[in-house]
């Protein structure tokens, strides 16, 4: 797509907008940048757009610059139903998100990684897998840097990238040359009226795909399985030992392309959980794609790490040990960290913290999962309510507190030696913090200054 001379809108000065707005500046577009905040809060991002440029539009959104674009560009985390969004739509200006912005200004070969749960690590292993392979690759996305910012810095051999739902609702020409879809469970019902919804928006990772692409799916998921059936793209599995992909044999990670068959030892691989050994098989199916030899991702095994605010070991105390999933923000994810950290090898039982903005999923799957796990639920923050009718009548005990600080205290007094505090919450952070990020800062420090 060309920029040049174009009057573009960008909606929106988060990541995503300044990336898109210094991206099209740089392409010699006439650029207008609208954010709700105003030009105090925004600081050196506003001054550093003006620099280059860019005309602001701050502290509100005015209407006559979304009728009068020849192109709106918008953050992901505004849905394509904001009025002043569908204003300009039924205008005729065509809306887009920052990924097709960017994504159609990258002259490399793509890996999208999408799904609920283990996007961000999964991403996270394939940069390195495939750096590790002697591609100068872009990593990130919805990981965190915008791929606008990417396109700026340099030419790649190639990139993956993190795709989110939000993202792929505004991406209609995106065309990955790898896509991978991890597992589907509920999400963001706070944002889609269904799950349907939320599926169909995953989903679209796929449209643009032909017979010449590759199809990276979890064999293990039914409503990842359903997706794929008819995809014509070349399909690789995880979680399958009878199709072409990789599965898990032993200590082994067995790789099946054709007659070809491939060891990886996963003593080697230092992450722990299993679901960490998905993302891994993922990750490896997707740099093998992208051509990276199997000796480059058996070398680069044991340097892989697993990411801050995922599983994350704070200390341990008493023989109580403290972990920080904050990133656990979906029913899922809660469920899968506490699954994988209770039982042999793991602690006797868990004290789990769980709360933050509700998403509207339902949390029965949690619950379920709870059961002979959980010595006692802690329930904090703004979904405490909506998680407490989950327990009522259940054999399960629990604590119903306001804030993150409360949480700890109690879980302190009530977790016994050969326990697990998990951070776990199963929603979003935003009642209480800026994101979960934050959210997992201040519960490990309130965990270090435990006596
Ligand atoms: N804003 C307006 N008008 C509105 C609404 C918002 O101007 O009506 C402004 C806000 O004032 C703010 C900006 O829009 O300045 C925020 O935009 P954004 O929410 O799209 O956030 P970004 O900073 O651009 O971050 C986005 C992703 N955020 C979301 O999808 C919500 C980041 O993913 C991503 O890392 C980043 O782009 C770079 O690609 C975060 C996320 O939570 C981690 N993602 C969700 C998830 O993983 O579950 C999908
Ligand atoms: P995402 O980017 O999709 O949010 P992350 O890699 O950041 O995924 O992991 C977020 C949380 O999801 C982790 O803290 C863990 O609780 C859980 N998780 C990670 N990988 C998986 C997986 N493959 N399946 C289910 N849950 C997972």
């Amino acid at each position: 797509m060309t920029l040049r001379g174009k009057r573009v809108l960008v909606m929106g000065l988060g990541r995503s907008g300044l990336g898109a707005a210094r991206l099209c500046a740089q392409r010699g577009a006439r650029v207008t940048a609208t954010d709700l905040r105003d030009a105090a809060t925004l600081g050196a991002a506003a001054t550093d757009l003006e620099a280059r440029g860019v005309t602001l539009t701050l502290g509100e959104h005015r209407e006559r610059d979304f009728i009068g674009a020849d192109l709106v560009v918008l953050s992901p985390g505004i849905p394509p139903t904001q009025a002043h969004v569908a204003a300009a739509a039924a205008a005729g200006v065509p809306v887009i998100g920052e990924l097709e912005l960017a994504t159609g200004q990258l002259d490399c070969p793509v890996f999208a990684i999408t799904g609920t749960n283990g996007k961000s690590t999964t991403t996270t292993f394939a940069g390195e897998l495939m750096r590790a392979g002697g591609l100068t690759t872009f990593v990130g996305g919805n990981l965190g840097v915008p791929v606008s910012e990417g396109v700026l810095e340099r030419r790649w051999d190639a990139a993956v990238i993190e795709v989110s739902s939000f993202q792929l609702e505004s991406a209609p020409g995106f065309h990955p040359r790898v896509a991978a879809m991890l597992n589907c469970t509920e999400d963001h019902l706070d944002r889609y009226p269904d799950f349907a919804a939320y599926r169909a928006a995953k989903e679209r990772i796929f449209v643009n795909l032909g017979a010449d692409d590759v199809v990276i799916y979890n064999a293990a998921d039914p409503v990842v399985r359903e997706m794929v059936a008819g995809l014509t793209a070349r399909r690789l599995a995880f979680r399958a030992l009878d199709e072409d992909g990789a599965s898990v044999r032993g200590e082994a990670m067995v790789l099946r392309e054709g007659d070809r068959t491939d060891e990886i030892d996963l003593g080697a691989f230092p992450v722990p959980g299993s679901h960490n050994v998905e993302n891994l098989m993922a990750a490896v199916l997707g740099a093998r794609a992208m051509g990276v030899e199997v000796a480059a991702i058996r070398a680069a095994l044991p340097e892989l790490r697993g990411l801050p605010h995922r599983m994350e070991h704070v200390r341990t105390l008493d023989q109580v040990s403290w972990f920080n999933d904050s990133k656990a923000t979906n029913v899922a994810s809660a469920a899968k960290t506490l699954e994988g950290a209770v039982g042999p090898g793991g602690a006797r039982a868990a004290v789990i913290l769980l709360g933050g903005k509700d998403k509207g999923g339902d949390y029965a799957p949690l619950v379920e999962v709870m059961r002979g796990r959980v010595r006692c639920a802690v329930l904090y923050g703004a979904a405490a309510a909506r998680i407490e009718e989950a327990l009522v009548g259940e054999d399960i005990t629990y604590r119903r507190v306001d804030d993150l600080v409360a949480a700890v205290a109690v879980a302190r007094d009530r977790a016994r030696p050969g326990d697990a505090v998990l951070l776990a919450p199963a929603c979003s952070s935003y009642d209480q913090f800026r994101d979960f990020e934050q959210r997992g800062d201040r519960f490990r420090a309130l965990v270090e200054a435990l006596r």
